[in-house]
Parts: C-alpha cells; sequence; structure tokens
C-alpha cells in the first residue's frame, strides 16, 4: 500500500488506522479477467459462506414520498415529478400484519424505509413500536430512516433493532453530481453512530448513475476500510425513474455490475452482499452470475419501496433451477 492512498476518504474513515485496501489493489483485482476473478469471488465466498444458500430481506415503505432530500435517483423526493403520491407514516399494526406476511413467505429479515431526512422526536415512540412487534415475531429487524444522531441510534438499539440501513451510495467523488442536500461525510457520521450504539450496519450504494468505473471501485473500498466492514452490503442497479433527473441514465453493462459484486465479496469476504434494487430488469443468467460472483442476499416480494421486485413466483422459480435455498436464521 502506497501513502497516496490516504487520499481516499476510507483511509480517514479508518480512524488514521492502515487501511485495509487500496484503491490500486482494488481496481486490479475488478479488472482481473473476468474467470480469474469470477473463480477469486467464488473462492472466498465458499471459505466463509454456504454457496447454495441465500438469505431473504423483505422491504416495507413505512413512510411514502414527499421526502426533503434530492437524491437523483429516488422516486420519494419532493423535488422530483415521480407521479408518486405521499403518505403518513403507517400505523404500527399494519406494519405488523405485513411483516407476518413476509415471514409466512420465507422472509428472515423485515426491513422498514421511511422517506425522511431524518425522524422526528414525535415519530420515535411509532418506531419503537414497530422494532419491538416484528422482533417479537422472530424475525430480525432493519431500518432506514436517514439521518441518526447518536441517542436516536441508542434508543433504537434498546428497542432491539438488529441493522440500519444508510448508504453511501456512490464514490466520494461523485457523490455531489446525486445528492446536495446532504453530505457523504454526513453519512459516514450517521453510520458512526449506528456502529457506536451496537447497531449492526448495512451500507452499500447504486451501481448504473452515469459514474465511471473508478468510483464503483472506491465505493467498495470506502465500505471496506470503515472501522469495521458493513454487516451487510446492498447493492442497487439503478432502477430509472421517470421526472427524476437520473431517468435516461445508461443502463450499466451487466459484466461490470457482476464485476462489482465479485469487488465487493473479494475486499468484505464476511459481510452479506444483497443484490438489491433492478433484479427485474435483471435476467436470470446474470442473476445467477451474482450469485456465482459471491452474493448472498435478496430482497423478496413485489415490491421494494416504491418499485416493482420480480416477487415470489419468478424467485422461487429461479432458486429452483439454480438449487439455490434459502437461508434459515436464528435471530439473537
Ligand atoms: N430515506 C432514507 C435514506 O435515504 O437514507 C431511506 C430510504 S432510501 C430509498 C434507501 C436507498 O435505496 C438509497 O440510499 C438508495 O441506495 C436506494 N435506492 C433508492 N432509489 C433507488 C433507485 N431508483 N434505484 C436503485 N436504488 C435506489
Ligand atoms: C437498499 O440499498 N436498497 C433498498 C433498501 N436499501 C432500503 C431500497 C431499494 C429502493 C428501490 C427503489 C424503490 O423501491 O423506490
Ligand atoms: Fe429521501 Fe431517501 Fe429518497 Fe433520498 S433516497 S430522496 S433521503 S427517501
Amino acid at each position: 500500500m502506497t501513502a497516496d492512498l490516504h487520499l481516499n476518504s476510507s483511509a480517514e474513515a479508518f480512524s488514521g488506522a492502515r487501511p485495509r485496501w487500496s484503491r490500486e489493489e482494488a481496481q486490479a483485482i475488478y479488472d482481473l479477467p473476468f474467470n480469474d476473478l469470477i473463480f477469486r469471488a467464488q473462492t472466498v465466498h465458499r471459505q466463509n459462506f454456504d454457496p447454495n444458500r441465500v438469505q431473504l430481506s423483505r422491504l416495507l415503505s413505512i413512510k411514502t414520498g414527499g421526502c426533503p432530500e434530492d437524491c437523483a435517483y429516488c422516486s420519494q423526493s419532493a423535488r422530483h415529478d415521480s407521479g408518486l403520491s405521499a403518505s403518513k407514516l403507517m400505523e404500527v399494526q399494519r406494519v405488523l400484519a405485513e411483516a407476518r406476511k413476509a415471514q409466512e413467505a420465507g422472509a428472515t429479515r423485515y426491513c422498514m424505509g421511511a422517506a425522511w431526512r431524518s425522524p422526528k422526536e414525535r415519530d420515535m415512540d411509532a418506531i419503537v413500536a414497530m422494532v419491538e412487534g416484528v422482533k417479537d415475531l422472530g424475525m430480525e429487524t432493519c431500518m432506514t430512516l436517514g439521518m441518526l444522531d447518536l441517542g436516536q441510534a441508542q434508543r433504537l438499539k434498546r428497542a432491539g433493532l438488529d441493522y440500519y440501513n444508510h448508504n453511501i451510495d456512490t464514490s466520494e467523488g461523485y457523490y455531489p453530481e446525486i445528492i446536495t442536500t446532504r453530505t457523504f461525510a454526513d453519512r459516514l457520521d450517521t453510520l458512526a453512530n449506528v456502529r457506536d450504539s451496537g447497531i449492526k450496519v448495512c451500507c452499500g450504494g447504486i451501481v448504473g448513475m452515469g459514474e465511471e468505473k473508478v468510483d464503483r471501485v472506491d465505493m467498495l473500498v470506502t465500505l471496506a476500510n470503515l472501522p469495521e466492514p458493513p454487516d451487510s452490503v446492498p447493492l442497487n442497479m439503478l432502477i430509472p425513474i421517470e421526472g427524476t433527473p437520473l431517468a435516461e441514465a445508461e443502463p450499466i453493462e451487466p459484466i461490470e455490475f457482476v464485476r462489482t459484486i465479485a469487488l465487493a465479496r473479494i475486499l468484505m469476504p464476511t459481510s452479506d452482499v444483497r443484490l438489491s434494487a433492478g433484479r427485474t430488469a435483471m435476467s436470470d443468467e446474470m442473476q445467477a452470475l451474482c450469485f456465482f460472483a459471491g452474493a448472498n442476499s435478496i430482497f423478496v416480494g413485489d415490491t421494494l419501496l416504491t418499485a416493482d421486485n420480480p416477487g415470489e413466483d419468478k424467485d422461487s422459480a429461479l432458486f429452483r433451477r439454480l438449487g439455490i435455498q434459502p437461508t434459515q436464521r436464528d435471530t439473537q
């Protein structure tokens, strides 16, 4: 590793200690001949996971639309005209009824998302009740509510929250092209609050937003060099949404997406790597390659937060063809 590594924010995020990966090392892995890259990723994957098991998470939008942030990809920003109507925070009992259905369909983790810059104090009691209720069902709980301060993170931890999702979304260099209402450093602060409160970190990003290859590599190096690599790394392929600034973004070339998954697996050997948004636009063969490259988790169900997802019939047919079984997990 060389001194110029320290140009990368990931080095700073690593609190002055030696970063685990340099951009140069990561770039060299990303650029390997495809067969060498996938072989290496699959080897690392087998050292840490059952290669024929994939964990199932289910999402629910508990508060949709009307978000004050300006994330260029998002259907829920009040600044874009995506045609989505905004809703209030969902009733706790409705959330729990949806979680029960997801559990019956095989999901082991329930991830609740709100279109907020950050949670308001007046919403915390309901949020806490949702976490406690889903936990009582015996599912792992995850929330994604925007920025959190340490006190909010500690309160969610006390309620029994297992994971908090907060993505860096892209490289530090490309970030200002995508979001201007909160900084990359703000994101790292929230991740630190989540980590310091003892909640597991779920953090990843989006591929296919017009970024360069180097941005995909930098994003993964930042994640791998956090004080601890995220427990869960969702990798989303942009779902282009009409009315957003990225509606016409050039789709990512499938092999480039698979390379991104493989690099994530190699840089973060023990993290769950989730093949997240964008699966409706992927062929079965592309998804099979993503699993071969080390993805070991997906979102199930026919919607994500607001956008379409393949749904149970398609996913069980794909799993049958590939001989993949859903992971059974005990919650702690
Ligand atoms: N409002 C919260 C926040 O941004 O922190 C939580 C919800 S937000 C929708 C969660 C993540 O979903 C984003 O950070 C982004 O990575 C991903 N996402 C949102 N819209 C997407 C799209 N159109 N295509 C792919 N990924 C998307
Ligand atoms: C993540 O990285 N992907 C999920 C989850 N974290 C919250 C969200 C995907 C959202 C896709 C667009 C939508 O449904 O609106
Ligand atoms: Fe709001 Fe989250 Fe969408 Fe950004 S990604 S506009 S913060 S809901």
